[in-house]
């Protein structure tokens, strides 16, 4: 028996311009790594990332199983019809089928709902039985899956070829927090649930050799600094294992010191950091008001005395955001010499309290999943138009990825003991240049 995993590729636009050509973007499907980890070792498994290569629609296989977060959905579909019209069973899984399973269902032979550690494996017992007639619509777990269980993911399936970095690991599933406009909470739960240390550094082992590339990692939590007692003993054990390590955490990271020198001598290099907005108002309609912008300069500035660069991301189009939000927020990033950046426009993905409210108010006006990206506006703002909101965004990126604002930034960081990453800096920074060189932003 063999089945094929599909990572579909998001917006044909993404696929010309951006993605498909930029490694730096790009990282290996872990979902479908994991989920092959659940299948039993008689099947064969592939998995084709759609951002790296073409599916072979032709290619002989028993079964089909593809993953989809929002803006990947319509292709999702689109792949899943195809194999069904020749005749291949196709089952879905992943976190927009989790907000949708009803639509997911015209398109698939059964939907897995949440996490798939035990309804996967329910599946394929099914499978094996009777093939499609003995599926059932919707697979689901009752209870959360203890991440000790989550298997290691089978690494060893990935075209290394596509990514930059490809050594990726999840630490955590859950968010205690329930920002508005996140799915995290509500598709993993709001309770952190960690693996194991002792697991983590079995699988780190496995993974890790002389050759530098072999210890440049990527974890992929949400908040790797969520909980101070694991990541202080999660930290501490990583020492030894000599990594380079980018991840995701809180600003407020930078409340202890410890934790950060921690981090520094595991390893770490770089950290992506919500900052969401540089108004209080618009992170007190998100719910997210454990950021505190009076401690954004401060704390931005201990992280960086660490060494550690930092991608802070930033979303507009709060209702409490009016069109100086952007001249604002550039501002701000240069003043405090951020030295990569990731811009958003707010978007009600399914199943998120921020769909809910634009839902009720009547101001979702665009149902067309490939441009929930978070780069399109598929609401009515309430302080401009949807126009304004997107031309404020391409102002933005444009603004502070023109050479200029890449050299005030980046030279900023020689100061500090972040001159030995100018290189990666530049890297990320052109990538970023490169995907919306071509916009036309207008000043608001
Ligand atoms: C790494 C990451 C990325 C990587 C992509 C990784 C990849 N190739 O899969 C990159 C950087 C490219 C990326 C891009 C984007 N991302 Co992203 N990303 C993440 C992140 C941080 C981790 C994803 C991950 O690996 N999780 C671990 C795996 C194990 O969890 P999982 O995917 O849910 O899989 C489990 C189940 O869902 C299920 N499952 C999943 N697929 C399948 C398939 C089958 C067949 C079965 C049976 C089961 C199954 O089994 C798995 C094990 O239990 C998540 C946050 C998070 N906590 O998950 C955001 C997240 C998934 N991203 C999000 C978003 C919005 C985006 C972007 C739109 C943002 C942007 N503009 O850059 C794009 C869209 C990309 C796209 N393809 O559509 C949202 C998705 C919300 C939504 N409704 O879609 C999330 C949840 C973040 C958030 N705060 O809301 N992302
Ligand atoms: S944005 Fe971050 S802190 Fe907020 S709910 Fe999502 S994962 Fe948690």
């Amino acid at each position: 028996m063999k089945i094929l995993f599909i990572s579909p590729t998001w917006k044909k636009e993404m696929k010309a311009k951006r993605l498909g050509r930029n490694k730096v973007f790009k990282v290996p499907p872990h979902n479908l790594l994991i989920v092959s980890a659940l299948t039993p070792k008689d099947i064969e498994v592939e998995i084709i990332d759609e951002n790296i290569e073409r599916i072979d629609f032709e290619k002989g296989v028993d079964l089909v199983g593809i993953t989809a977060m929002t803006a990947s959905a319509p292709r999702a579909y689109e792949i899943a019809d195809t194999f069904r019209k020749k005749g291949v069973p196709v089952v879905m899984g992943g976190i927009h089928v989790t907000a949708l399973p009803e639509e997911a269902a015209q398109h698939a032979d059964a939907v897995v709902k949440g996490e798939a550690e035990g309804s996967w494996e329910r599946l394929l017992q099914d499978f094996r039985k009777g093939g499609k007639e003995a599926l059932v619509q919707f697979y689901k777990n009752d209870e959360r899956p203890d991440p000790a269980i989550i298997p290691l993911p089978r690494r060893e399936l990935i075209k290394n070829k596509g990514y930059l970095l490809s050594r990726f690991l999840q630490l955590s599933r859950g968010c205690p927090f329930n920002c508005y406009f996140c799915s995290v909470s509500k598709f993993f739960g709001k309770k952190f649930r960690f693996r194991p240390v002792k697991k983590v550094i079995e699988e780190i082992k496995g993974m890790v050799g002389k050759p530098l590339k072999t210890r440049f990692l990527g974890f992929l939590d949400d908040n790797i600094a969520g909980d101070i007692a694991y990541a202080r003993e999660l930290f501490k054990a990583l020492i030894p294992y000599n990594l380079l390590w980018i991840g995701q955490a809180s600003i407020n990271i930078a409340h202890h010191e410890d934790i950060l020198q921690l981090a520094q001598a595991s390893g770490c290099k770089g950290l992506f950091i919500g900052f969401e907005s540089i108004s209080e108002a618009s992170l007190g309609e998100a719910d997210k008001s454990q950021n505190k912008i009076k401690f954004y300069e401060k704390a931005i500035k201990k992280i960086h005395q660490f060494g550690i660069v930092i991608e802070g991301a930033f979303i507009f189009g709060f209702d409490n955001d009016d069109k100086s939000i952007f001249r604002k927020t550039v501002k701000f990033i240069e003043k405090v010499k951020l030295d990569v950046v990731q811009f958003s426009i707010l978007t009600p993905l399914p199943g998120t309290r921020l769909e809910e409210k634009l839902e009720k108010e009547g101001r979702i006006i665009d149902r067309n999943w490939s441009n929930y990206d978070l780069s399109h506006a598929v609401f009515q703002p309430k302080t401009m138009t949807p126009q304004e909101l997107q031309q404020g965004l391409d102002w933005a990126y444009k603004k502070v990825y023109s050479l200029s604002s890449i050299f005030r930034r980046t030279i900023g960081s020689l100061k500090g003991k972040r001159w030995k990453y100018l290189g990666p800096l530049l890297t990320l920074n052109l990538g970023y240049r490169s995907i919306f060189k071509g916009k036309e932003g207008k000043p608001l």
